[in-house]
């Protein structure tokens, strides 16, 4: 048994796809985060960076229960643990968990930024709206001109890669100005990922 500590954003729906895809068994404990759900001490000691999606694994083979906090992190531990959706040596390894990386290092900040300059902060700073409406456009064109190769991100295999662009790249970019306008190659890829019922019962959790 899994328990999945999760929020419904983009971070959030990137662990309960996976765990979706996986058909592992899972139990939602969902937080409120305008409510500091996530400074509970009970989660603090799973999770001391106070954080979402955090996931503890009962059955982690050592006796002992493993708690993964962050969407790539969780998304390799559970690929290794099924050996499902990660490819397990050479260059499709690494190219999987290079896109983990551009996904969850380059493209999803940037977008988070966006949103944070552009929307929650209560003085709009044109610097900071510029810098950050270019980098999401210069990121939405680094998926773009990818998928324009490839049918998944990294070559014909579905992957965690795939899993961990499709929330951002369906409800953070959504967010953007002009969503996926523009990316026809990012919008087929979309809706090819987002048929998937996995994915379809991932983005309703928490519920
Ligand atoms: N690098 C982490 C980022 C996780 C993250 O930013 N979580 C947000 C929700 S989407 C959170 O828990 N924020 C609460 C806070 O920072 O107080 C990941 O990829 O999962």
């Amino acid at each position: 048994m899994i328990d999945l500590h999760t929020v419904p954003t983009a971070n959030g729906y990137k662990a309960s796809i996976m765990l979706e895809e996986l058909a592992l068994d899972y139990r939602v404990h969902s937080y409120d985060l305008r409510k500091g759900d996530n400074f509970d001490p009970q989660f603090l000691a799973i999770n001391p960076v106070a954080r979402l999606p955090t996931i503890v694994d009962h059955d982690a083979g050592d006796g002992a229960p493993l708690a993964v906090y962050g969407s790539a992190a969780i998304l390799i531990y559970l690929a290794e643990k099924t050996g499902r959706l990660l490819p397990v040596t050479g260059r499709a390894r690494a190219k999987t968990l290079e896109w983990v990386g551009i996904v969850s290092g380059d493209v999803g900040p940037a977008f988070s930024g966006q949103f944070a300059f552009n929307v929650v902060a209560p003085e709009k700073l044109p610097w900071a709206i510029s810098y950050y409406d270019k980098l999401c456009l210069r990121m939405a064109g680094v998926l773009e001109q990818q998928l324009g190769k490839t049918t998944y991100l990294v070559g014909d295999e579905y992957s965690i890669a795939d899993i961990i662009a499709y929330p951002v790249a369906t409800v953070s970019m959504k967010r953007f100005p002009g969503s996926l306008d523009g990316h026809p190659h990012l919008a087929r890829w979309a809706a090819l990922v987002g048929a998937r019922p996995a994915v379809q019962r991932g983005m309703q959790v928490p519920a």
